[in-house]
């Protein structure tokens, strides 16, 4: 069957602009009124997709996560729940950067050609949307795409983003052994929370945790999860919702949300916590979060994706040995250049467990993780989950306890597995797994914080001439191009007592990130300054922010 026409008058209503595009850490993300026609090509590709893959559905989601409220992007998901596999991404670009409507459809039909893709098979998509003001026009870009190319589609509407990941693996699991859950937005409040309530058993949660939900979907999701847990009074945890205004678009990650605290390095100025009240923020589509407190002297404590790792990493590890599957199960960790060094240093010697360390970008940290038993991955912005292995989930049902406290560990275990979201890293789900293990430890946020303490550091945002001349080796610890700019960095490094810095090119943004650590916050601050100055001298014309 050939769609050509069809393709070539869909194509017509959505114009492609005068510009490169390129599928970056987290699919296409730029300003909305660039999108349409990335849109309606994803869609293509997500058609392609999903017959190469013998009428498995294919998840699109439309969000820009913690870009601004005129930003969006669209991103695939592939039919285990996770990233769209790599070697697929030249293609979307490819798809992107067809200078015609004819162009775009050689595209299409050379894609077909080389991978052999049936165009008669069924091409079956599910999709859905943040809060944003632009998402309902990008929806109806991509539904062009999918008549044209006669999709069978379901719209899930307004999702985050690991809701719409659950329902892409839920949906392609179905009647399988490998079922993961019932195919709907109810089914994943069910899941986590029957594994919450069982995850709680022998665990008693202390004080209020208040969640800034950015303005984002994750306000009204959050809300909605909650009426299905038990509350404090009722062996579960009491959960306070703020930042939860989603008919305002502009106020989506507007002075609040994960990447806000994470990158400022203080609470939301909305925030009423009071010294040691735990708090949590979500991004705008609530695939991140981070934790933080104020300390009794008013001190702003952060407790990032690399307190989150550690934190669970050391619980499953714990409970692995106190279920008597110590030696059974290998947990590893996965982190990006972002860690902090004195998070490394703690999962090394004194958690001694093996660390991997990989680019920025959920796809690679995944990956990386299938590789243990137990992978834990997360990226220090509050992005992450743990991947249980099917042998370490074969492992952890088959065990026989041989006590009361074994069964009780392993009880507990179980209900993990199930609580985390094993297609991609989930505020929500993250959420719940930080309160079930803070309440069996019996721990304050401030108890949190004293494990290790982090080295200073400091992240700074970069906007040059071109961020592309910026490439990088060795998870991105380092830059190949331009010429002479990591030896200027080398040097600047060295001269700092425990200096670490590097600059890489976002994916998500138009800009260039750098990242300092040294012995103290002033010369972590400089050095940052320092090397931003010299990415803005290799950068072309630039403007910091
Ligand atoms: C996305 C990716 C993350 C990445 C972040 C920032 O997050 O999923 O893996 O850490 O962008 O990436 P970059 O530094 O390349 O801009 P989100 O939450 O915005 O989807």
């Amino acid at each position: 069957m050939s769609f050509d026409q069809q393709i070539l008058e869909a194509s017509k209503k959505h114009p492609r602009p005068a510009r490169i595009f390129a599928y970056g850490t987290a699919g296409f993300r730029m300003k909305a009124d660039l999108l349409p026609s990335v849109v309606f090509r994803v869609g293509l590709l997500a058609a392609a997709r999903s017959r190469k893959m013998n009428g498995q559905s294919i998840g699109v989601m439309i969000t820009a996560s913690h870009n601004p409220p005129e930003d969006n992007g669209v991103k695939l998901v592939d039919p285990y729940g996770d990233m769209l596999e790599a070697t697929w991404e030249p293609h979307a670009t490819a798809f992107a950067n067809a200078k015609t409507d004819e162009e775009l459809v050689e595209e299409f039909n050379k894609l077909h050609t080389s991978l052999k893709i049936n165009s008669s098979a069924p091409a079956r998509v599910i999709y859905a949307r943040d809060t944003r003001a632009s998402g309902p026009t990008l929806v109806d870009c991509l539904v062009d795409a999918l008549t044209a190319t006669n999709t069978e589609y379901t719209d899930y509407k307004l999702l985050t983003t690991p809701q719409l990941h659950y329902l892409v693996r839920c949906t392609n699991t179905k009647g399988t052994q490998y079922e993961y859950g019932d195919v709907s937005e109810t089914g994943y409040y069910e899941k986590l929370s029957t594994a919450f309530k069982q995850a709680m058993k022998n665990a008693k949660s202390k004080g209020t945790i208040t969640v800034d939900c950015a303005n984002g979907v994750g306000g009204p999701k959050l809300r909605e999860l909650v009426k299905y847990l038990p509350s404090q009074a009722e062996g579960g945890v009491d959960i306070k919702v703020v930042n939860e205004d989603v008919h305002k678009p502009d106020n989506l990650n507007s002075q609040c949300g994960a990447d806000f605290v994470k990158t400022q390095q203080r609470a939301p100025p909305s925030s009423k916590a009071a010294p040691g009240d735990r708090c949590a923020s979500l991004d705008g589509d609530a695939d991140r979060i981070v934790y933080y407190f104020i300390d009794e002297d008013s001190n702003f404590r952060l407790l990032d994706g690399d307190r989150i790792a550690t934190l669970a990493a050391a619980f499953l590890g714990e409970l692995g040995e106190k279920s008597g599957l110590a030696s059974k199960l290998s947990i590893g960790v996965v982190q990006t250049a972002y860690a902090n060094g004195a998070s490394t240093k703690f999962i090394t010697e004194n958690l001694k467990l093996p660390i991997q360390c990989t680019p920025t970008g959920v796809k690679y940290l995944h990956h990386a993780a299938q590789r243990f038993d137990i992978g834990v991955y997360f990226e220090a912005n509050g992005h992450g989950t743990v991947l249980f292995s099917p042998l370490a989930l074969k492992t952890i049902a088959t065990h026989e306890p041989q006590s009361p406290s074994q069964a009780d560990a392993l009880a507990t275990l179980t209900a993990a597995t199930e609580l985390i979201n094993q297609t991609v890293g989930d505020a929500l789900s993250d959420l719940l797994l930080v309160e079930v293990i803070l309440a069996h430890k019996a721990w304050d946020p401030a108890n949190w914080l004293s494990t290790y303490t982090d080295y200073p550091n400091r992240l700074v945002r970069v906007e040059v001439g071109n961020r592309n001349v910026f490439k990088t080796e060795d998870a991105e610890r380092r830059l190949t191009e331009p010429k002479h700019a990591q030896a200027r960095i080398d040097e600047l490094v060295g001269k700092y007592t425990k200096g670490r810095s590097f600059a890489r090119a976002s994916g998500t943004e138009d800009a260039v990130r750098v990242y300092a650590e040294a012995a103290t916050r002033a010369e972590a601050d400089d050095l940052a300054q320092k090397v931003a100055g010299i990415v803005k001298q290799f950068g072309g014309l630039a403007l910091s922010k």
